[in-house]
């Protein structure tokens, strides 16, 4: 029977699914030595959220896939899977919407000031009934700057032209015809969108090319009025750029789903800002999702292990080895 090894606690369900097919191994990834000997062991792995080395892959000679319960693949070293003819499948499109709810939820609170004024209320300060000073700024009919306008892209540009009537501008490798149709979205250089953009979200994976995407100047060049959103990944931009921003009134303010280190330290400047909303990494966290992205990983890494998975797979220069 095959070995497969799970370095994430997977639904019970799940869980039987692939005890259907091989023999599971569940480890503890923070413990490095034996979980770097199971895989050595294994046919097969799942989890998410842990950096797999090349070095960690020494010697696991049986290994033919591996499948992350993620979209986003920065954890790997793509070229050296391929190189090692190790399968890569990863978990697009079942957490598109609510990776896009996510977005939502941090331009919305962002605007309306929702975590800062629930807060303000929790500590008995509304005595009176509001004025300016506990005013927002209005999403509807704002221009959103969407980086990479991908699936999660799409799907947040959806509810930003159908839902709140806003201008879409949008950076792309490629054109995104579908969008430009479907939601008036206008494709730009990067740097027309921070200049004519109110909401800058980020949506490109995790890559050389992306990484620090948005530093200091990037920052200078947005209106003052600005409010970035970040739910891809933390290093696209630079976080030491944006507490300085954030500070001296660069930009407005920040909704971040996503940090530089994660779990982001207490000690982080950006907790005591007043303009920075900061969630735990949540962009597809919801019961429904998560247990969809664990049954899709699942069935990736059978279907891999079978020699029949055509979609999902991150590396498909591996099939033609
Ligand atoms: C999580 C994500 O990080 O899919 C992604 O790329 O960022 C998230 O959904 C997590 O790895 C899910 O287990």
């Amino acid at each position: 029977m095959k070995k497969i090894v799970a370095w994430k606690s997977l639904p019970e369900d799940v869980l039987g699914y692939l005890q259907q097919h091989a023999q599971v191994v569940q480890v503890d990834p923070s413990r490095h030595d034996p979980f770097v000997a199971a895989l050595r062991d294994a046919d097969g792995g799942i989890g998410a959220s842990v950096k797999i080395t090349p070095a960690m892959l020494e010697g696991a000679s049986r290994l033919k896939a591996l499948s992350t319960i993620s979209v986003g693949y920065d954890q790997f070293d793509v070229d050296d899977l391929t190189r090692r003819g190790i399968v890569l499948a990863h978990t697009p499109d079942v957490l598109t919407e609510s990776t896009a709810d996510t977005v939502f939820s941090l331009i919305l609170a962002c605007a309306r000031r929702v975590v800062e004024l629930a807060d303000w209320v929790r500590a008995g300060q509304w005595r009176t009934s509001i004025g300016p000073a506990q005013f927002g700024l209005d999403v509807q009919g704002k221009t959103i700057g969407i980086v990479g306008l991908g699936r999660i892209g799409g799907a947040v540009a959806r509810r930003a032209a159908l839902g709140f009537n806003m201008n879409v501008l949008y950076t792309n490798r490629s054109a995104n015809r579908q969008a430009e149709q479907a939601y008036g979205a206008r494709r730009v250089e990067l740097a027309e969108l921070l200049a004519q953009s109110d909401f800058v979200c980020l949506q490109v994976p995790l890559t050389p090319e992306t990484r620090h995407l948005i530093g200091a100047a990037e920052l200078r060049s947005m209106k003052k009025s600005a409010i970035l959103i970040n739910a891809s990944r933390g290093a696209t931009v630079d976080e030491a750029a944006l507490i300085e921003a954030l500070r001296n009134g660069t930009i407005h303010g920040a909704g971040l789903d996503v940090f530089n280190t994660e779990p982001l330290p207490a000690d982080s400047p950006l907790l005591s800002m007043p303009n920075v909303v900061a969630l735990p990494h949540i962009g597809s966290a919801t019961h429904e999702t998560r247990h969809a992205m664990a049954l899709n990983a699942a069935e990736n890494l059978v279907a891999a292990l079978d020699g029949t998975l055509t979609t999902n797979i991150v590396n498909r220069d591996v099939l033609a080895k």
